[in-house]
């Protein structure tokens, strides 16, 4: 069957987080201003879209998540003016913009709010999730994504109101029609002002369990993640379907559903066009294996242990053929939500711009369209922090909180989880140069850079034909230049392999083989490649080594080669 074609099937996103990208008039935040001023870079990285995280007015507890006014810019970031300006330029450079929109929650802040929380009788009262206590006790036992309880007490009305995220991040109740048509008139109006498509964050928690039953607690935390209580129910279906209805319909913006506990199974339901809800969604699966479930003092995504490689490529492969020609896929190492991949997953050290081609190369030659954090072009690794009060992010704060200020868990500990594992360390300012702050900004920057600037930067890569960032250029263009990459099919090779990722990508005109080696040690391959008639295309190494006839990866070695069907 021929997938019918859309313009964002060859789309390569590249995600800007505004308050660290480029900082303009030097009060040591990014800018609207400094997003135009670095358009022509964005351009020469060869991708056609960005995604910009949210910038809306907001208070910023959870940098910009937690939105105050809809309709309004976040002033440190500039004016509506600027986002005009931004639209029309990146779209005379052919590029899309992508808004960030969060329908889950907002701002405490926000005026929605501020009534809701005065009186039982107010008008928008039902815009918001309200339970009373059970005995004296909080409504249920469920935990937050940020760690704590969801419910927290409003002293006008002597009641509770849930909030799925930081507590001045009230959930939005989707069961009140009104509150539903508010959100979509906000979505028209943004469609309206020419943004080629939404993020709609955290969509899949927007329907919760109005039963409110506990959560079963086998932690050994006094609240417990209960998903199956809030995450993609049923009717989170029903509100996409309206939503694509009142929205789209007739529209060609591309949707994009944060749907970070979705199984493939979910994933064809949310992205298959026969039932108009979302046209691609973004999963957290492939990227929580390296969670250690044992530990249970903290939630999960602050546990790590060393990723099991098949069991990765199990999990890669059936998101690449449970979609396929059916929904859609989207490829992804990075997001703002989680550390650096060369970091996590390749070397800092000796092997950083090999390890980095390598992982570029196994990621974005797979079937799906891809998004690349900033910076993760130039390898950027994770932060350099030392103390509590170099971070930024409201999680951090609250994990922080909940177990050494109130459990008394080790400093020690939890500050090298903190380390390895928080949302900050995707979050420094780009690097744009060996200057002050790296060229970011001549203030003092709202977050520290990396101290690695002095070598790690765009401008010493972009002289280097060898470098991290014109090796991205060449993955961009092959993938985005390329039917088969869009379109072809995808079959995983050396399934059990323990450290080699291959897989080839065809269709009638050709097939590509991709090998990386996800180690840094040689490896050799189980079964003897046909090298000899192919032709090597890419590869983060100069020629190609065999031992005894088989092909020799060297430590992250990545390699890609065409076999051409039309002789
Ligand atoms: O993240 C949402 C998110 O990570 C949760 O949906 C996820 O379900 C949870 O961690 C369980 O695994 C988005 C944004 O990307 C993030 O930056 C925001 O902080 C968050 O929503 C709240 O708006
Ligand atoms: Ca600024």
């Amino acid at each position: 069957m021929e997938h019918e074609k859309k313009w964002w099937h060859n789309a390569v996103i590249y995600q800007v987080y505004p308050s660290s990208f480029y900082d303009t008039n030097n009060d040591g935040i990014g800018d609207i201003r400094g997003i135009i001023e670095k358009l022509p870079y964005i351009v020469s990285l060869g991708v056609n879209m960005i995604w910009l995280n949210p910038i809306f007015s907001s208070p910023n507890d959870d940098n910009g998540y937690d939105i105050s006014d809809f309709y309004g810019i976040m002033p440190s970031f500039g004016t509506m003016a600027d986002v005009e300006e931004l639209i029309a330029k990146a779209h005379a450079m052919g590029i899309k913009i992508l808004f960030d929109l969060v329908m889950n929650h907002t701002s405490d802040e926000h005026p929605w709010f501020i009534e809701s929380r005065k009186s039982k009788e107010n008008a928008h009262r039902d815009f918001y999730i309200w339970q009373d206590g059970k005995n004296g006790e909080k409504p249920t036992n469920w935990e937050g994504f940020f760690g704590g309880s969801v419910w927290e007490k409003n002293a006008q009305t002597d009641d509770y109101y849930l909030h799925l995220f930081s507590k001045k991040m009230p959930d939005l109740n989707w069961q009140s029609k009104n509150l539903r048509q508010a959100i979509y008139d906000v979505a028209n109006f943004w469609a309206e002002k020419g943004v080629d498509g939404l993020r709609l964050d955290a969509i899949i928690h927007i329907a919760k369990n109005m039963d409110f039953p506990q959560g079963v607690n086998t932690t050994n935390r006094p609240y417990v993640l209960a998903d199956q209580h809030y995450a993609n129910l049923p009717q989170v279906h029903t509100y996409m379907k309206e939503f694509h209805q009142k929205v789209l319909a007739g529209g060609n913006i591309l949707t994009v559903g944060e749907a970070s506990t979705a199984g493939v199974k979910e994933a064809l339901q949310y992205s298959d066009p026969k039932n108009k809800e979302f046209n691609m969604i973004i999963s957290f699966q492939q990227l929580s294996l390296d969670y250690d479930h044992s530990i249970t003092h903290v939630p999960p995504k602050w546990t790590q242990k060393k990723m099991d490689l098949v069991e990765f490529k199990k999990v890669m492969q059936n998101w690449q053929l449970g979609l396929y020609e059916k929904g859609w896929n989207t490829l992804y190492w990075n997001n703002h939500d989680m550390p650096r991949v060369v970091s996590r997953f390749g070397d800092e050290g000796v092997y950083h711009i090999q390890s980095a081609k390598m992982l570029a190369t196994l990621m974005y030659l797979q079937w799906g369209t891809a998004f690349i954090l900033q910076g993760e072009e130039i390898g950027m690794l994770n932060a350099d922090f030392t103390k509590l009060t170099d971070y930024r992010d409201v999680e951090v704060f609250t994990l922080y909180e909940e177990t050494v200020t109130k459990a008394g868990y080790s400093d020690t500990e939890i500050m090298q989880r903190i380390k390895n594992r928080c949302r900050d360390n995707a979050r420094t300012p780009m690097q744009w140069d060996a200057t002050a702050n790296g060229g970011f900004s001549a203030g003092v920057p709202w977050i520290g850079v990396n101290n690695n600037y002095h070598l790690l930067n765009v401008e010493a890569q972009e002289q280097n034909p060898d470098s991290i960032l014109n090796y991205y250029r060449s993955i961009i263009k092959l993938k985005t230049g390329n039917a088969c990459f869009i379109y072809g099919e995808f079959t995983l090779l050396l399934a059990n392999d323990p450290s080699i990722y291959a897989y080839t990508r065809s269709n009638s005109t050709g097939i590509y083989t991709i090998i990386c080696n996800f180690t840094g040690e040689l490896q050799t391959t189980a079964e003897l490649f046909e090298v000899s008639i192919q032709k090597k295309l890419l590869g983060n190494y100069e020629n190609i080594t065999t031992a005894d006839g088989k092909l020799c990866l060297r430590p992250y070695e990545a390699l890609v080669f065409f076999q051409d069907f039309i002789v």
